[in-house]
């Protein structure tokens, strides 16, 4: 109120100087016409008189000017005329003037002495008169003097109305000006605000965090951006301060964004940490005529972000967005997170060719079907490869660069497009730190052997401190192939692999998820969302299958669409009652065999569609899009169960993503024996994907498992993914860097330069 108070205040205070500044002027201009006025009358009237009066005053007859003068002195506004001769005697006056005007006033001696016509307002007795004189002449001599004198009343009415008017004037506007002000305030100021508090109420004592939209309006469109944030870190700092408080309970070590932030934090003491990859954790797309910043789904990003917000760093990775060059610097760098900048994203440039070599062709359609066991036959083309040796370089080039005045720097190298990478930093900077994760499968050394650049690419690997990968079984046979394919020494006791007087370490990380939240739409339908979802697709149904992939034929999906015909087809009592939602997002579709597996799977789920279904049910629902993870939470929710039926894969972060979102410990998973996962996830019912009639059974068994043992059996594998978190993948990776000692040789290429020659099979050698 004392705001609305002061603002009101102070509108009338500034309309009232201006209503003053502008009436003083009116008033002036006023007067000064008036003024005019009465000097042209003054003078029409003098010029009318003065030739009948001069020569009666050159004569001096009196009484004959009297009568004139009495004639003509009450005409409008006139007060009275005087007549004086030219010794300044009066000769006639109007019998109303003040005696004053007995003896000629100074501007009519003035007017005689110049013979020019003088007026000017004077003071008459009580009264302010205006006096206006003119000289008579008579045969071209001074006869005298006229004077008129006039009323100013009128001038002074006049003024008086126009201050009058004015000021009614600056009531009213005040007050009509105070009221919209008033009404404006209320409806665009107070309301909102109270609204606006009420909602930052209802966010801050929430629990599940940022649920309810915004107020509307505009005018707070930044300040509620804000408060969500705010809100979003408050709930954050909430749930991790509960899973502390829960961790002491339990006397457990739960790894928290917060818990990973200070145990780096104290590793690093100040030394740069660079992370490289081939995805960007942030991409600016142009939509329409505005670019957007998205962030793409991947756990990579949500395990390294943590790090890098924390401490600060640099993220070098390829700029694939169509905006991406629109919004960096001339370094090629932007700060992210766009909305509270931390650390440094540099985007390295390919070209299409590059973009082809390296990314499609020599990572996807050689080493990915390389490292999985799945079938697809690699492809190596040694353009290619020299594409991928081209690009490894560049992203080492431009790491170099930014590791120019720094030491000690820690580097965290992603992924199999990255083989050679550490090795070509190594050389160079023996200082540096050098993790390689390979979020892959390595499969044993015959058929990695294959790979007619092996040698180069295990050579390249091996300039790394530090090798990890999901599960152990994967460092054992990397180490085989190593100890098969180059000059080196394994040690079997503690996992590392030593060339060239450079040891590298091969650790497993199995990588997992970040602690989930309830998705909205679970919180408000709870029990009845398997039903809106079912409803939502077009299907009456009582049980929901659920698959989530990038459409890739290591997934196993038309294995795990045979086996859902089989289960249909062996067990007629599910048809009708069970659907099966596979969520694919596209995927490589840049490469052939991605194309004709898509093809493939949509054919494949129309024919079993069309053996089974009737007018309201269908067996499969292939929604082939990306999703968002708000989209997916809840299909996991929901479900009754997830196929995970991977013919081979690094970890598998579906089968995790399900356990995470089962709040209400439902839900049966079907995991292939062939992913990482399925070490760690007992109680899933683990299958073989090549096996359809088991995959069929399990099915079976897992919508007609025993509630109870049902709910046992995700309560354990819940706890296992709770306790083995992202959080604690990234904390574990950099606990282990941190324990490598650097030894102190020479830089690696100087000391023994390798000569990538591959050993020549001869005919006969066997
Ligand atoms: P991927 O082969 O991509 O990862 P996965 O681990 O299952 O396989 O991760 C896939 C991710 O993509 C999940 O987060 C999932 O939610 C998301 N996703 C799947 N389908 C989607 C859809 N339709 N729309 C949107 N998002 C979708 C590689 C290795 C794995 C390893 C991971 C992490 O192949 O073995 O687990 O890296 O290291």
């Amino acid at each position: 109120m004392r705001i609305t108070l002061r603002v009101i205040l102070s509108i009338f205070v500034v309309i009232s100087a201006i209503v003053l500044l502008f009436t003083f002027l009116q008033v002036e201009q006023e007067k000064e016409r008036m003024t005019l006025d009465l000097e042209r009358r003054a003078s029409i009237l003098g010029e009318s008189l003065k030739e009948s009066i001069e020569p009666l005053v050159a004569k001096g007859q009196t009484s004959s000017i009297q009568k004139i003068v009495n004639k003509f002195g009450n005409r409008e506004r006139l007060a009275g005329v005087a007549i004086y001769d030219a010794k300044g005697h009066m000769a006639a006056a109007s019998a109303q003037l003040p005696p004053h005007l007995k003896t000629p006033p100074a501007l009519a001696a003035n007017a005689m002495k110049t013979g020019l016509e003088e007026g000017n307002f004077l003071p008459l007795g009580e009264k302010e008169m205006y006096l206006h004189a003119l000289p008579l002449y008579h045969e071209e001599k001074l006869a005298g003097a006229m004077v008129m004198v006039y009323e100013t009343k009128q001038i002074k009415d006049r003024v008086a109305h126009i201050w009058e008017n004015n000021f009614i004037r600056l009531l009213v506007s005040a007050l009509f000006i105070s009221l919209t002000t008033l009404l404006v305030i209320r409806w665009s100021m107070v309301h909102p605000i109270a609204r606006m508090a009420e909602w930052m109420k209802t966010l801050r004592t929430e629990k599940g965090g940022v649920t309810l939209p915004p107020p509307s309006g505009k005018v707070f469109e930044p300040l509620a951006r804000e408060a969500t944030r705010m809100v979003k870190s408050i709930s954050e700092a909430r749930s991790a301060a509960e899973q502390e408080a829960r961790l002491r309970r339990k006397a457990e070590s739960l790894w928290t964004p917060v818990r990973l932030r200070e145990h780096v934090r104290t590793l690093l003491q100040g030394r740069p940490l660079f992370v490289i990859s081939n995805r960007e954790p942030y991409v600016h797309e142009r939509r329409g005529k505005k670019i957007e910043c998205v962030v793409p789904a991947s756990g990579l990003v949500t395990a390294l972000e943590p790090i890098l917000q924390s401490c600060g760093g640099t993220w070098l990775a390829h700029g694939s967005g169509d905006a991406d060059r629109e919004v960096v610097d001339e370094g090629d760098k932007i700060r992210v997170p766009p909305e509270d900048p931390q650390y440094l994203l540099k985007r390295v440039w390919l070209t299409k060719e590059e973009e082809e070599g390296y990314y499609y062709g020599f990572s996807n359609e050689g080493l990915w079907p390389l490292c999985h066991i799945a079938h697809t036959r690699p492809v190596f083309r040694a353009e290619d490869w020299n594409f991928y040796e081209a690009v490894n370089q560049k992203f080492a080039q431009a790491t170099l660069a930014e590791l120019e005045n720094t030491q000690d720097p820690w580097i965290l190298v992603q992924d199999y497009h990255f083989a050679l990478f550490p090795r070509m930093i190594k050389e160079k900077r023996p200082d540096a730190r050098v993790a390689l994760f390979w979020h892959i499968p390595w499969p044993n050394p015959e058929s990695f052997g294959i790979c007619p650049w092996q040698r180069e690419i295990l050579h390249g690997m091996l300039g790394a401190d530090l090798i990890g990968f999901h599960v152990q079984f994967h460092c054992n046979n990397f180490l085989e192939t190593v100890d098969r394919a180059l000059e080196s020494r394994i040690d079997w006791e503690n996992f590392t692999a030593e060339r060239e007087n450079h040891l590298t370490q091969v650790k497993p990380f199995p990588i997992s998820i970040a602690a989930p939240q309830p998705s909205p739409a679970f919180r408000s339908l709870n029990g009845g969302l398997k039903k809106t979802l079912l409803r939502e697709l077009g299907i009456r149904g009582q049980y929901l299958g659920v698959g989530v992939d990038r459409i890739d034929y290591t997934k196993g999906l038309r294995e795990r669409f045979l086996a859902i015909e089989r289960f249909l087809e062996k067990y007629p009592i599910y048809q009708g009652v069970f659907t099966f939602v596979e969520l694919g997002a596209p995927s490589r579709t840049h490469i052939k065999e991605y194309r004709d597996l898509t093809a493939l799977l949509e054919s494949e789920a129309e024919r079993i569609n069309w053996r089974f279904q009737t007018k309201e049910w269908r067996p499969i629902v292939f929604l082939k899009r990306h999703h968002s993870h708000r989209e997916i939470a809840p299909f996991y929710e929901a479900a009754d169960l997830c196929l995970v039926t991977s013919l081979h894969d690094g970890m598998n972060l579906v089968a995790k993503e399900f356990i995470g979102a089962k709040w209400d410990e439902s839900g049966v998973l079907i995991l292939s024996q062939f992913t990482g996962a399925a070490r760690e996830l007992r109680d899933a019912l683990v299958v073989n994907p090549y096996d359809t009639e088991q995959m069929a059974e399990a099915i079976r068994l897992a919508l007609e498992m025993d509630p109870a043992e049902k709910r046992a059996r995700m309560r354990r594998m819940r706890e296992a993914v709770q306790e083995k978190n992202i959080y604690r993948w990234a904390g574990d990776l950099i606990s282990s860097l941190s324990q490598i000692r650097l030894s102190s040789a020479p830089p690696l290429g100087i000391s023994a330069p390798y000569s990538p020659s591959r050993p020549m099979i001869l005919p006969g050698d066997g």
